[in-house]
């Protein structure tokens, strides 16, 4: 095993938890930056990486943990929306059903929001639930980056490949993939780039 990767430093963020909700989501009050992806494939740890700050959204070894749309205002700026992660197959399909509902209302029907982050897992090929998403965030129009996280575990020659392969199965541009670990901040600068483009863009 080669030597690891650099922690690099990040820019630590102000970070305000409004609160978690389902279909009663407060209006909107900031542009808002959505975390989607399958159960434990890193949203809430992407989420604490980004503002620099280990505590701010909860992360757990138990997929399934994230069960309702967390809302942080960050900086006061923008606000970050951590979905409830899709496809963990223990948890009952009534209640997948339930949390699909509210992460389909909100991506259809959430003005305020300006990009959503879409999050796979760096260190395997796509899913068909990846697939699906990915497609109908491009479908509906809406803006979107697709993040590989978990880059760490992946061997430093074979990730310019395994970056490839994702864009090419999920049908986007390789630059709309972002290589990303929560572990070493690889990728944090290069997405918080994106978020503020994003946030600029907004009307
Ligand atoms: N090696 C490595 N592990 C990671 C990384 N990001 C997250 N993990 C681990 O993956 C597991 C799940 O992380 P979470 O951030 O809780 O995942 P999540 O997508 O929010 O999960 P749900 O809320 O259940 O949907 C935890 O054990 C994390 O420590 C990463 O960049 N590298
Ligand atoms: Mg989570």
């Amino acid at each position: 095993m080669s030597r690891p990767d650099p922690v690099l430093p990040v820019q630590t963020r102000q970070v305000r938890f409004i609160g978690s909700f389902g279909d009663n989501l407060p209006d909107a009050t900031l542009p808002e930056i959505a975390f989607a992806g399958r159960s434990n494939v890193g949203k809430s740890s992407a989420l604490n990486a980004l503002v620099g700050s280990r505590g701010a959204a909860r992360v757990s070894k138990t997929p399934g943990r994230t069960q309702a749309l967390n809302l942080f205002a960050i900086d006061e700026r923008v606000m970050f929306v951590d979905l409830p992660g899709y496809g963990y197959a223990k948890v009952p399909e009534a209640i997948q059903e339930k949390w699909k509902g509210f992460i389909e209302h909100y991506l259809g029907e959430r003005e305020a929001l300006s990009l959503v982050v879409c999050l796979v897992d760096g260190r395997h090929d796509a899913q068909p639930l990846d697939q699906a998403l990915i497609a109908g965030l491009a479908e509906a129009g809406l803006p979107l980056v697709v993040v590989a996280t978990k880059m760490d575990k992946v061997r430093r020659s074979a990730r310019g490949r395994h970056r490839r392969q994702l864009a090419e199965v999920l049908g986007v541009p390789k630059t709309m993939v972002v290589p990303f670990s929560s572990h070493t901040n690889q990728g944090v600068a290069e997405l918080w780039q994106i978020i503020d483009e994003a946030v600029r863009a907004e009307p």
